[in-house]
């Protein structure tokens, strides 16, 4: 989605020549563009984002993206947001081996509105299995501010600003509940159930030439996997993911750092002795 001159408050974007990307190291949808970048060969210019730093929530960036989300896209002076549209975007501007095939351009949007409608799914089991609750907490006054700021998407009000704030609201008083983990964890045993019989007969989930879906889904696996949904248990999906993470394009854009590795494993030992790691709340 390209924003409109008039939602950008941080002017000096305006100015900024060639492909510019704000994204972070460890987030789900940066990784994903980085990928789309790598594949389809495109020079660009970094922004770390750190969202540990909590630093989406400044005015600063929230002044180039008023939803205060990582990737954000800036192509000579002009702010696309939104990992799926941005990708769409790159797409037609470079045609060179196009990952959203005209073909299959509608049924493509949809799977990936699907894709992007499971985002908060995703969050739940990184904040629960991988990220611990003290350290994923949000700074409430950051986020009072990012609640206070008045932003505009195509001069309309965020539509999305609610739903967001109050998932970190929760996040803060309660953590990611097990009924939360339940609920989301079935959604993916659901969707992996499916991809393994597409994938008995497919190369790739849209057939036998990849796109922008397995992409999506590679990098929604790879977090998934990490978070402890057992992947080895679908074969076919198995095979597809690991004919994707052997490529260096894909693995080199998602490498989990030693004190991630340190925290996942702690919540794996904490949970498995609960009774409640992921596998123990829903049985795959
Ligand atoms: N639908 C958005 C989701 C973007 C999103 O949620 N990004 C996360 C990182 S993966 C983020 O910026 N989180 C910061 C926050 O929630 O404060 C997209 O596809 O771009």
């Amino acid at each position: 989605m390209k924003l409109d001159i008039s939602d950008i408050k941080t002017k000096e974007v305006l100015s900024w020549e060639g492909i510019h990307l704000l994204h972070f190291k460890g987030s789900a949808c940066s990784q994903k563009l980085r990928i789309f970048l790598n594949i389809k060969n495109i020079d660009w210019h970094s922004h770390e984002i750190n969202l540990i730093k909590q630093e989406q929530f400044s005015e600063w960036f929230l002044g180039i993206n008023p939803r205060g989300l990582v990737p954000t896209l800036v192509d000579n002076g002009e702010v696309h947001i939104e990992s799926n549209d941005i990708m769409m975007y790159l797409d037609e501007k470079f045609t060179k081996n196009k990952l959203y095939p005209d073909d299959k351009f509608d049924e493509i949007l949809s799977d990936l509105a699907f894709e992007d409608s499971l985002h908060h799914d995703l969050r739940r089991l990184t904040f629960r299995y991988i990220i611990p609750h003290r350290l994923g907490k949000k700074d409430l006054k950051k986020l009072s501010f990012k609640e206070s700021y008045i932003g505009t998407i195509n001069g309309k009000e965020d539509e999305h600003k609610e739903r967001e704030l109050l998932f970190w609201k929760n996040h803060y008083d309660n953590g990611i509940t097990d009924k939360e983990v339940i609920e989301s964890a079935s959604k993916f045993k659901e969707i992996y159930t499916k991809f393994d019989s597409q994938l008995q007969k497919n190369k790739f989930l849209k057939g036998n030439k990849f796109t922008i879906v397995d992409l999506a889904w590679y990098v929604s696996t790879k977090r998934l996997f990490t978070a402890g949904i057992p992947i080895n248990k679908y074969e076919n999906v198995k095979r597809w993911f690991d004919d994707l993470d052997n490529d260096k394009r894909f693995s080199s854009e998602i490498k989990i750092d030693a004190p991630i590795k340190l925290f996942k494993q702690i919540l794996k030992i904490k949970n498995k002795m609960m009774g409640k790691y992921l596998t123990d709340l829903v049985k795959f």
